[in-house]
């Protein structure tokens, strides 16, 4: 049976994430919310988000419908996606390390949404542009760096080429799509740090070449960056 995966059909997003895992598995799944209405589409999606019948209903997109489980939390689902598709280690503590590693991308994507949304994301980028600056300004010498030297050392340390060792995980997709992200929204900045981390550059070639990751990000299904998502590019803020 096709998984079901629910996200806002406009934008990469936290959904892109589950996309590459499900991709590279080469397993079948329907992006309900992105099908016109009478498929599904975001009506669908609300009704499993605010259902009162729902059991486990998620607090916010990404989720996925896996058979009878309803799993919601970006992390979780590929904790749970990784376990399926040998896409994590099966011992515990592989498992573990490769979880833990997700939450940390997940950090670092929540830091990224608040270059371009400091104040709300309720508000106007144009309403909080000064506190954009300032946030960026941060991120872009302090937050971005140390997070990348921190993967740039994990990978060093890992006995591999990708971040658990010898065996690709979800969290090497996940940081291939940072890498993609952050390139795409801070052109200048990234490429000055990307001198500093060949590690990270060397597994974003990588995973860009596995056949079913190249067929995907050439094929209409992967949307494009757009200033919409997460990963923004606003010139102003770049330097
Ligand atoms: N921690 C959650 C965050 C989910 C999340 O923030 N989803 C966004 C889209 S990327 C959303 O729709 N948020 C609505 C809200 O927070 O009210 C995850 O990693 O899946």
């Amino acid at each position: 049976m096709a998984y079901e995966l629910y996200y806002w059909p406009e934008i990469q997003g936290r959904g892109e994430f589950v996309r590459l895992a499900l991709e590279e598995a080469g397993a079948k799944y329907v992006d309900v919310a992105r099908r016109p209405a009478k498929a599904g589409g975001v009506p669908a999606m609300m009704r499993l988000l605010d259902g009162v019948e729902v059991k486990h209903p998620s607090f916010a997109p990404p989720f996925l419908r896996s058979g009878k489980l309803l799993i919601g939390q970006t992390a979780n689902i590929l904790l749970y996606l990784g376990a399926r598709h040998a896409l994590a280690p099966s011992n515990e503590a592989g498992r573990l390390w490769t979880h833990q590693l997700q939450l940390t991308i997940a950090d670092l994507v929540g830091e990224v949404h608040d270059t371009h949304h400091p104040i709300a994301s309720s508000l106007f980028y144009d309403d909080q542009r000064a506190e954009a600056q300032r946030r960026t300004a941060d991120f872009l010498t302090s937050r971005m760096p140390k997070y990348l030297r921190y993967f740039e050392g994990v990978l060093a340390r890992s006995g591999g080429r990708y971040l658990a060792g010898r065996q690709l995980t979800y969290a090497d997709l996940s940081l291939f799509q940072v890498v993609e992200g952050l390139r795409y929204a801070f052109p200048k900045a990234t490429a000055r740090l990307e001198k500093k981390i060949p590690r990270v550059v060397d597994l974003h070639r990588a995973v860009a070449g596995r056949p079913r990751l190249r067929a995907y990000l050439g094929s209409e299904r992967r949307i494009a960056f757009n200033e919409l998502g997460i990963f923004r590019h606003y010139a102003e803020l770049d330097g």
